[in-house]
Order: structure tokens, then C-alpha cells, then sequence
């Protein structure tokens, strides 16, 4: 403050063509205008300029998000962890500025990101004879006692022996009945167009492969048809498996004339506790495989092994066998 009530003012970014209206003529005050650089604009995105204080003649205050001499270079606050973003968010820079994201499993603004709780949302992949149990982030599926599976999905079998990845190498093979096995496709089909018009077998075998000791087609680039026939005899003995279900149940099919020679067992202890002659569920002579299954709950927590047998040279003297599978109780 001066003497008599009069004040000295300093006028920093202000030049009178910025603020005819706040200038007012007096008597007693000059005004030289001085060329202002801020009259140039020359700071980006909002930056605030004040004249002076660099060689340049001016500074920039930059607002947030920005920086660089002109505030001309966003600040990549996601790079350098200046976001605010929840931990359980994604940082996403954008020019200026940021926005955060809630990472899959959690709900909020970006800024505040809860767990989400499948569970109880119903907005689950469960299967319906799962139980589901809510994590942070995520969430997790158990099968229900009595059920098999990953929690998604939920059987009340599972498979033991499907021979789906054609590979016989931990089975012990005896004799050469099962030299071409396992074999691909509906193999009685495709022969039964060629020698038997009208004949209607199909091996009724699941997925690709099975196990048919009539059949001679070990390569899906084999032709279809082919045949070994009866003559070849021979035992194919599975490797040891858990029993840890009351029910085995499997397909077989054909040996329908030379009794008992024909068969599968299951072994316990080097003791035969169950067998199935082929005969039984094809004992009008046919290809096509059936259900059969096997109580085995006295022998649960027991190692067991499959044995199959194609002991016979005779007509029909063949066994089809495929998908054993383990369950609680029969589907
Ligand atoms: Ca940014
Ligand atoms: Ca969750
Ligand atoms: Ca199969
Ligand atoms: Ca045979």
C-alpha cells in the first residue's frame, strides 16, 4: 500500500486487451501495454499460461492428466500407478485422463470393485447336481456326492475303458485274437453292405473305437469291412482300476454259439468275481452290442482289472466289448 490510500498493483497475464472492461482511464495511472506471449494460446488442453517466468516468456500450469512444456503430453497414469483404479479393476489410459474397469468376477465403478457372488445370482456355470461356493473373483463347482465330474458338468457315471485314444500299450495281451483292436467305426455295417444285403447290425458301439475280434480295422484309413474272422483266440487283461462305485455297466455283443468261451470278467485279487458270457445278450447271434452292468458294491475301495476272452474258433466265436463305465447307481 502507498501513502494515501493508493495502491501499487502488478498485472501479470493481463494485458488491457484481455480486460477493456476492468480497465478504466484515471488521471492519475498510466498503462503501458507490454506484447503478452499468453495472448498466443500457446497452452494446450486447458493449461493455464503466465507470462514470465521462463526464457520463453511464459509457463503452462497444466491440469491434471496433462504435462510437457505446453501440456501437450497426456500422463500415462495407469504406467505410472498414479490412477486411483480398485485393485480388482483394470486401468485403461486415455488422453488426459484415465478410466478404470472392473475386472471380470467383481462389480462397481472402477474405482470401488466388489466381488461378484455367482452363487448367489444364479449366474453360474454349475451343473445343476453341483454345489457352488463363491470365491473372491470367482467361483468354484463341486459335483454333489453321488456325482463325477469337473462341476460344470455332473454324471452319475464316469468312464473307466472306452478305448477312444486307441491305445491298448497298458493292457496284457494273450494269443492273437486282439492284434487288430481296438477297431474304428460301425465296422458290421460297412460289411454287411458289401456280403449281406438287408442284414441290420450295427455294432452300437459309442464314440470311434471298440473292441470287436471279428473285425480288422485297426486305422481309420483302412478300408471299411475288413475281417480277421473267428479263428484267432486270445485274452486282452486291462490294466488295475478303483472300484469306488456300486455299479460297473459296459456294452457286449456277438459269441452267441460256443458257451462260456466267449466272455469278460472282472478280476479282484487274481479271483474272476463277475463274468458276462456274450452269449447272454446276443443269443440270437448279433453284432449289435447291449448294456450289461455288475453290482460291485461289496467290492468297493478294491483294485479290480477287466479281462476279456475270445476263447473259440468256431462260428460267431467273436466278442464285441466297449465303454465300461463306473457309476453310483444305473442311469
Ligand atoms: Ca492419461
Ligand atoms: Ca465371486
Ligand atoms: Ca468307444
Ligand atoms: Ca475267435
Amino acid at each position: 500500500m502507498l501513502a494515501r490510500g493508493k495502491y501499487s498493483c502488478e498485472l501479470n497475464n493481463s494485458t488491457h486487451g484481455e480486460h477493456e472492461r476492468d480497465l478504466v482511464p484515471d488521471q492519475d495511472h498510466f498503462y503501458r501495454g507490454t506484447k503478452n506471449v499468453c495472448s498466443n494460446s500457446p497452452c494446450q488442453n486447458n493449461g493455464t499460461c503466465q507470462s514470465g517466468f521462463t526464457k520463453k516468456g511464459y509457463r503452462c500450469l497444466c491440469p491434471d492428466g496433462w504435462t510437457g512444456g505446453t501440456c501437450k503430453m497426456d500422463i500415462d497414469e495407469c504406467d505410472e500407478r498414479s490412477h486411483k483404479c480398485s485393485k480388482n479393476a483394470t486401468c485403461i489410459n486415455t488422453k488426459g485422463s484415465y478410466r478404470c474397469k472392473c475386472k471380470h468376477g467383481f462389480h462397481g465403478d472402477g474405482y470401488n470393485c466388489t466381488d461378484t457372488d455367482e452363487c448367489q445370482k444364479q449366474n453360474n456355470r454349475c451343473s445343476k447336481n453341483a454345489t457352488c461356493t463363491n470365491t473372491d473373483g470367482s467361483y468354484r463347482c463341486n459335483c454333489n456326492t453321488g456325482f463325477f465330474g469337473d462341476g460344470f458338468k455332473c454324471t452319475v457315471c464316469y468312464t473307466i475303458f472306452d478305448f477312444e485314444d486307441h491305445d491298448l500299450s497298458n493292457w496284457t495281451l494273450n494269443g492273437t485274437a486282439f492284434n487288430n483292436q481296438p477297431t474304428y467305426g460301425d465296422n458290421p455295417s460297412e460289411r454287411f453292405k458289401k456280403e449281406e444285403n438287408g442284414r441290420n447290425e450295427p455294432s452300437n458301439h459309442r464314440g470311434d473305437w471298440w473292441i470287436g475280434t471279428f473285425e480288422n480295422r485297426s486305422s481309420s484309413s483302412q478300408p471299411a469291412g475288413e475281417k480277421q474272422g473267428d479263428e484267432p483266440q486270445g485274452s486282452m487283461t486291462s490294466p488295475g482300476f478303483l472300484i469306488n462305485t456300486n455299479v460297473l455297466r459296459f456294452l457286449i455283443g456277438a459269441g452267441c454259439k460256443d458257451v462260456r468261451k466267449v466272455r469278460a470278467e472282472l478280476i479282484v485279487n487274481g479271483n474272476v468275481i463277475f463274468e458276462t458270457r456274450a452269449e447272454e445278450v446276443s443269443a440270437n447271434c448279433i453284432e449289435t452290442m447291449s448294456d450289461k452292468s455288475w453290482n460291485v458294491s461289496r467290492f468297493t475301495g478294491s483294485r479290480a482289472q477287466l479281462r476279456l476272452i475270445d476263447h473259440s474258433s468256431e462260428g460267431w466265436g467273436h466278442i464285441n466289448f466297449d465303454h465300461l463305465q463306473a457309476c453310483h447307481k444305473l442311469p
